[in-house]
């Protein structure tokens, strides 16, 4: 609750300061380079363009095919390159690997944020990258921990689990596999987990390395695929098996898929977060950092909604299903 309030209040400050930024405000133009074409980062760029659009400000859009360093550092180098961003939105493929990148950015003149996923320890005052005027995203190591009880109780409390990710490295995807972890352990000490096995985010290597789990573990009792593609292609290997229904899956990510796979009850649990209002919220930023608002908070954790069978229909809820118009 306390939470919720405190988003309200950043996002009322920043509307104050915004609207007395005024019209004479120098125009900004902003890059936004997320991770990889997915319904996720689809629905934060709607939210992205929604903000550009209320604020007046420029957007310069462009996702990468892939997931990966490789596919990610050359756009950005030429988003750098142009010479005419003042900001730079974008969800680092790798929190190690792009800090010297993104780096560059910032020594070309460009501030940079963060979404869904943070460089370093993601700790932009005290840890050792600092740059980032903020990360904006989900908690993922809570997320993990959601999933993880989801789970749990989807099984009964005992079993062996498995974990199909992306990538290593990745702050997302990692911190819901440590909270998933930790919870497992604490909390369930008969369930035993598996993984992660790494997809590099490609959901028919997720069903492939699932279904060899599924083999090698007859007595498999459930699986948590931690983001879009590592779910589709973890349940698809569920149902192709035909255990669907007999080893839970939950789904980090609420995609149309994912929410059509709950309700034929092959998923148990699908976590949605909150992409648009990543998005959104961003452009505040940039816009309220430009006009010299010195306060933005460095963090801000966007929530979840905890889809099941019991509250799809809510439209409190159901709003938060990632919906990507013409799709
Ligand atoms: O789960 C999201 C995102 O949070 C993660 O960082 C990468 O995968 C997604 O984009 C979903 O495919």
């Amino acid at each position: 609750m306390l939470r919720k309030h405190a988003l309200f209040a950043v996002a009322t400050a920043l509307a104050l300061a915004i609207a007395s930024q005024g019209a004479n405000a120098a125009k900004i133009k902003i890059g936004f380079l997320p991770g990889v074409v997915d319904p996720f980062y689809q629905v934060m760029q709607i939210g992205v363009e929604a903000a550009a659009k209320d604020l007046g400000v420029d957007v310069v859009t462009q996702i990468p095919p892939t997931w990966g360093v490789e596919a990610q550092t050359p756009i950005l180098d030429s988003m750098i390159a142009r010479g005419d961003l003042n900001y730079l939105i974008t969800a680092p493929v790798d929190k190690d690997q792009m800090v010297g990148p993104l780096q560059a950015a910032v020594d070309h003149g460009i501030k940079v944020i963060t979404v869904d996923t943070f460089l370093g320890d993601g700790d932009y005052v005290n840890g050792a990258v600092k740059f980032p005027i903020s990360y904006i995203g989900s908690d993922n190591v809570e997320g993990g921990r959601i999933a993880a009880r989801g789970l749990a109780k989807a099984i009964g409390g005992k079993g062996t689990v498995y974990i199909n990710s992306t990538n290593p490295n990745v702050s997302s995807v990692e911190g819901r596999a440590v909270g998933f972890k930790e919870v497992m352990a604490k909390e369930y000490p008969n369930v035993k987990v598996l993984g992660p096995d790494f997809n590099l985010d490609d959901a028919n290597k997720a069903t492939q390395q699932t279904a060899a789990v599924l083999e090698r573990d007859p007595n498999l009792a459930g699986v948590f695929g931690t983001n879009v593609f590592s779910a589709q292609g973890a349940g698809t290997a569920v149902v192709n098996a035909g255990l669907g229904g007999h080893v839970q899956v939950v789904a980090y990510d609420a995609t149309l898929l994912a929410i059509e796979l709950m309700n034929k009850g092959l998923v148990s649990l699908v976590l949605a977060q909150k992409p648009f209002d990543m998005g959104y919220m961003a452009v505040q930023f940039a816009a309220a950092d430009a006009a010299g608002v010195t306060s933005l908070p460095r963090r801000v954790e966007t929530g979840f909604a905890i889809i099941d069978k019991d509250n799809v229909k809510d439209p409190a809820i159901a709003r938060f299903i990632y919906k990507v118009p013409g799709k």
